[in-house]
């Protein structure tokens, strides 16, 4: 990457997070008087903790690559339920029944914070928020029952049993196993790919996307998805905790099959470029305005951190 798209690509989490951190702050705010105790601190630091709202991002460009018009507050919405789904997925995946962390973001974790039980809780709680948050996106677009019923059925099948959750069983009950690399594909793509994949499929139906242009979007999603989680095992085994904001080296410590454990770490950084490269082609039909669709892309291949 050249210094002016690195300074594109940061322009565009910049907007990203700047939308998407006043909807979750909104979110918090609300929880943190409506629901009393650790719990309500829980999830409000939950909501409120920095991530890179590339997922968001991902959102905003495919909704700009399909022209989309009308409501940025509705796309902000959209964004950030994709981000309270992560965020939730985070608090668990951090918990001692499962990856047992203590750094998350930069921030001690949830039950590190406030306690596992507290930390189980917002998680859980985080769902059912999720659901009004893509609600109250749908509202402000005027999509109608028919749009918030599709956008309900991408979000939350790409985060369920054959998406994110049976994602992470697999994960789970494949520590300590040597995975083929067909069978950590599947992993990976449910596990995290399909939530990306979703933010691209989000922001074609928002912007009214004709069926050839989401066949686009689903391509190019299902292919950076995968590179997403190839370069987070590159990082796991490459990075510095301080990088990260998370402890770096973990999957070598869960002795879990990585792309880094399969191909090593020069492999693994290589297919993570060939699954971007292959990913951009479906962009085709979109034309110029999928270029800050390219460009995270590139950077989800290439990121540092
Ligand atoms: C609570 C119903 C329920 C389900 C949780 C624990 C779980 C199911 C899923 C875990 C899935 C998981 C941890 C996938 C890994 C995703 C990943 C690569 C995270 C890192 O994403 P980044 O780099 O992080 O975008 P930031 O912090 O920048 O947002």
């Amino acid at each position: 990457m050249t210094s002016d798209t690195r300074t594109e690509v940061a322009d565009l989490l910049d907007g990203a997070r700047t939308r998407t951190d006043a909807v979750l702050a909104r979110w918090a705010n609300r929880l943190r008087l409506e629901v009393p105790g650790v719990e309500g601190e829980a999830i409000a630091y939950a909501l409120e903790s920095p991530g890179k709202r590339v997922r968001p991002a991902l959102v905003h460009a495919a909704w700009r690559a399909c022209k989309g018009l009308g409501k940025e507050s509705s796309v902000a919405s959209i964004g950030a339920a994709v981000e309270v789904v992560h965020t939730y997925s985070l608090v668990h995946d951090d918990l001692p029944c499962m990856d047992d962390d203590d750094q998350r973001r930069g921030r001690p974790t949830v039950h590190r914070r406030f306690g596992t039980a507290a930390a189980t809780r917002a998680g859980y709680a985080l769902v059912a928020v999720a659901a009004e948050v893509l609600s109250e996106g749908a509202d402000r677009a005027d999509l109608g029952p028919e749009g918030l019923s599709r956008m309900a059925r991408v979000l939350f099948s790409s985060s369920g049993l054959h998406g994110m959750v049976g994602g992470q069983w697999c994960d789970l009950e494949a520590e300590r196993r040597q995975l083929t690399l067909d069978s950590l594909r599947s992993v990976h793509a449910a596990k995290t790919g399909a939530l990306i994949q979703a933010s691209c499929l989000l922001g074609g139906i928002l912007a009214g996307a004709p069926k050839e242009w989401m066949t686009g979007l689903r391509a190019f999603g299902a292919d950076i998805g995968l590179a997403f989680q190839v370069a987070d095992d590159v990082l796991d085994a490459t990075g510095t905790s301080a990088e990260l904001g998370k402890t770096a080296g973990r999957d070598a410590t869960l002795g879990k099959s990585t792309y880094v454990s399969l191909l090593g770490a020069t492999g693994a950084a290589r297919e993570a470029e060939r699954l971007v490269t292959q990913a951009e082609a479906h962009l085709a039909p979109l034309g110029a305005l999928a270029r800050p669709l390219t460009l995270l892309g590139r950077y989800i291949a290439q990121r540092r951190s």
